[in-house]
């Protein structure tokens, strides 16, 4: 469980990450002069503003009847005028910069991320003297800490300094070094060419975001010395340092200067609590915390062919994708990244994860709403870090309140709305700079429909009743209030929505190409997912009976999925051509996965449409692309694909040579769209959680994608829906025996069930078999359950 390599990176993705949620860091690890990237996770461009357009419901009706005349290209024009603005961007915090004063020629290097303790660990030999570097970011202590040391006592030379490409100021308080930052007030998206893309106010009264960091130094033996050029230590035996940091974030809705926090005394108090503690204390818990999450999963899929200590781009190119362990490193990688980038209190993780060095990030290093901000959180709940998943739950929360201004505003609806990105200030608006955008990305307002999927999926693994009623059930039932105003009759009783797009694929028509139209495949699935987990939801709570049931009219007039002439699960209303058949978007197949509407049981001939439009896609794609597939197939129980598609994305992409339609990893493993996008790294942890273990409809199925090459292995700490806990061992490729751990004494549905034999504590336990196969049995909060395939 360790990402090795034998040279200090050369680029920053080749650098390996560390993080605790909120603070995160890129180390190069160079000899000489080594280099943290940082960042903070609130540490974004703008303020709070009304984003909206105001005169965005005038324009609707015109939309609306263009779509209904059939005039698509002239609607996506006429849409133009339903824009709000772009949202603003996520920050790079600066570099934390080391120099050592013993050159750069050493022997013996070697760099490591232990994912086991969340530990980096840079060692070389200068001459005699052995040198290790050992660094880690603290959850329980919120600092950066790095410990120096050389085997022979006054070796240690460094000089510690911070910097950033945003505006700040750099002094020396008594002994330590700090830097204190403003963030621009407004930051132009990547792909927007305008002359002046950053934007800030004067230093005393903007009322953008103010930033702080500090850097401490612990010395044994030597002499420190601190300037405002930096930290200055020389002949000592052993350093530990320490950098922590915070913003003046103090909510969406807040003034981040006038009514801020005070960055500097937050980041100070953060400093000098981890000091309170030894560097050996502060190790220990930092590896307790670190642990308690991640020691839950153990997946074992077989030995590595490479021999040990080989560097991680050496086992990708030479022993490449079908490396058993590196497969099951991966999908460990994106458990440890999960941890890294989302802890209760902290935002959730956007399309870096916590990562990003660029004041222009690709995409603003938001959050996008039409795929990846979910992907990132499929794999919270089946890989059991079911807190990491509260930052993007709370974060739903807070979009829930900003977006009921857009509905208002733009659909005269009640509920809320989000479209496709949103940002720290809890933009909802659809973000298209105002007329700048195309509808075919911009007019989707399906964004909090999709995360409230989110919301329920919390509830089904864990079953918090209360976090149902109070969090997740007001919040549900607000986006279907938007649903039920925004859909219409299509003069035949069934409900489209309209203006509707299938995300970022257009369709033709004659000889045109549009994006919008009306009823997409996904909205309706979408809007389907949600009615069904509101009303479930209701049942669960025994309440709004009333409204579970005007739900459920609803549900049954929904306009119906087609089947299309090539065979496919149709992607719009009409069984129109595609502008791309290969797009790497198949948003028409999320009730398929991650949605539930779709199974072989329920909608037998959709789900072979849906598998035909996935064969039609092809196999290629972007990382998360790629990373959705695995997915995908594993729904339909084809491991050998899910292993073909893991496979595709195991290729190394190196920055140099970049591939736009071409998905891969770089050398550390961060997935590659490319350019960097860590939501590909959480698809494909979520992708092995669904070849092993699926439980979206009313049962749990043991493993029901394994691949023919995955003969003998194990998992153990997978969650199915209900609370359950499960560990399965198979060999020859076939099941051999499972572990069911009840934690809430639901009862328990498996599937495939006819030659299987449960017992508990040795003695049999009798159930029910239905005549597909789906044994029902009672379970107990706390026992275990043995799973044997009889003889
Ligand atoms: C969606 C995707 C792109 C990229 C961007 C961040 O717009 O279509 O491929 O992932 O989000």
């Amino acid at each position: 469980m360790k990402i090795q390599f034998n040279k200090p990176a050369a680029v920053w993705t080749e650098a390996l990450p560390l993080g605790n949620g909120r603070i995160g860091a890129m180390q190069f690890g160079g000899v000489e002069r080594d280099r943290f990237g940082l960042n903070e996770d609130t540490l974004w461009s703008g303020m709070p503003r009304d984003t909206n357009k105001a005169s965005a419901l005038e324009a609707l009706p015109r939309v609306r009847s263009l779509v209904r005349e059939g005039r698509y290209e002239e609607a996506d024009a006429a849409s133009k005028e339903m824009m709000g603005s772009f949202t603003q961007s996520y920050l790079p915090f600066g570099e934390l910069l080391l120099n050592f004063g013993h050159g750069d020629l050493a022997k013996d290097y070697s760099r490591s991320l232990d994912l086991e303790t969340a530990v980096s660990s840079v060692q070389y030999r200068i001459g005699d003297v052995n040198y290790v570097r050992e660094s880690f970011v603290s959850h329980p202590d919120q600092t950066l800490i790095i410990r120096l040391e050389a085997s022979v006592p006054g070796m240690l030379e460094v000089h510690a300094r911070l910097d950033s490409t945003l505006r700040h100021r750099v002094s020396a308080e008594g002994n330590r070094f700090v830097l204190r930052g403003m963030a621009p007030e407004h930051v132009s998206p990547n792909y927007y060419e305008v002359n002046k893309p950053i934007v800030y106010g004067d230093e005393n009264s903007s009322e953008a975001m103010r930033f702080a960091g500090y850097i401490h130094a612990e010395t044994e033996g030597g002499s420190v010395r601190t300037d405002a050029s930096g930290i200055h230590i020389t002949e000592a035996d052993r350093v530990t340092l320490y950098f922590s940091a915070a913003t003046s974030f103090n909510g969406q809705d807040k003034l981040p200067f006038s009514q801020g926090k005070d960055a500097a005394a937050t980041a100070l108090s953060y400093l000098e609590s981890a000091l309170a503690k030894s560097y050996d204390a502060a190790r220990a818990s930092h590896i307790t915390d670190y642990k308690t999450l991640f020691d839950r999963v153990k997946l074992q899929l077989g030995e590595s062919k490479a021999p040990a200590n080989t560097p991680i781009d050496e086992r990708l190119t030479v022993y490449g994708s079908g490396d058993p362990s590196l497969i099951a490193l991966l999908f460990q990688y994106g458990r440890y990244l999960l941890i890294a980038s989302s802890r209760p209190g902290t935002l959730p993780a956007n399309l870096q994860g916590i990562w990003n060095a660029a004041t222009r990030a690709p995409w603003s290093s938001n959050w996008t709403l039409n795929i990846n901000a979910q992907m990132n959180y499929w794999p919270a709940e089946t890989a059991n870090l079911a807190e990491c998943h509260e930052p993007l739950l709370d974060f739903i929360g807070q979009l829930a309140v900003t977006g009921k201004r857009t509905a208002e505003t733009h659909y005269g609806a009640r509920g809320w709305v989000a479209h496709h990105n949103t940002d720290i200030w809890g933009h909802t608006a659809p973000a298209g700079g105002w007329g700048e955008g195309d509808a075919v990305w911009v007019l989707w307002p399906m964004g909090g429909i999709w995360l409230a999927q989110h919301l329920w999926e919390h509830f089904s693994f864990g079953r918090d009743l209360v976090y149902l009623r109070k969090q997740a059930y007001p919040t549900m039932k607000e986006a279907a209030l938007f649903c039920i105003d925004f859909l219409e009759d299509d003069g035949q009783g069934r409900l489209v929505t309209n203006p509707s797009t299938s995300p970022e694929h257009k369709l033709r028509y004659g000889e045109k190409l549009a994006g919008i139209s009306m009823a997409s495949t996904m909205d309706m699935s979408l809007i389907w997912d949600l009615f069904t987990n509101c009303i479930e939801a209701a049942e669960w709570l025994g309440e709004d009976a009333a409204f579970a049931a005007e739900l459920q009219q609803l549900k049954d007039k929904l306009y119906p999925l087609q089947i299309g002439s090539h065979g496919q699960l149709q992607e719009w209303f009409e069984d129109f051509e595609d502008e791309d058949t290969h797009h790497r978007h198949a948003s028409h197949l999320f009730g398929v996965y991650p949605g539930r509407q779709i199974t072989e049981n329920s909608m037998p001939e959709h789900f072979a449409a849906a598998r035909r439009s996935l064969e039609r896609r092809g196999d290629e794609g972007t990382g998360w692309s790629l990373g959705w597939k695995i997915g995908f197939w594993a729904r339909f129980r084809n491991g050998n694909r899910s292993l073909q598609l893991l496979s595709n994305l195991m290729r190394i992409v190196r920055e140099e040579s970049e591939n736009y339609e071409k998905g891969g990893l770089y050398p550390n493993l961060f997935d590659a769209h490319p350019p960097f996008q860590i939501d590909g790294n959480f698809a494909v942890t979520a992708g092995i959680s669904e070849m092993l273990l699926q439980s979206h409809q009313s049962f749990m199925e043991l493993l029901p994608a394994l691949p023919d090459s995955w003969q003998e292995g194990k998992v153990e700490g997978l969650r199915a829906r209900g609370g359950f806990e499960v560990h399965i061992r198979w060999r020859d490729g076939k099941l051999e025996e499972a572990e069911i751990i009840s934690l809430l004494g639901e009862e328990c549905a498996l599937a495939s069930a006819a030659s299987l034999s449960v017992t508990q504590d040795g003695s049999e336990v009798k159930g029910e078999l239905s005549v597909d196969g789906v044994l029902r049995f009672a379970t107990k909060a706390g026992q275990t359950y043995r799973i044997r395939v009889s003889q």
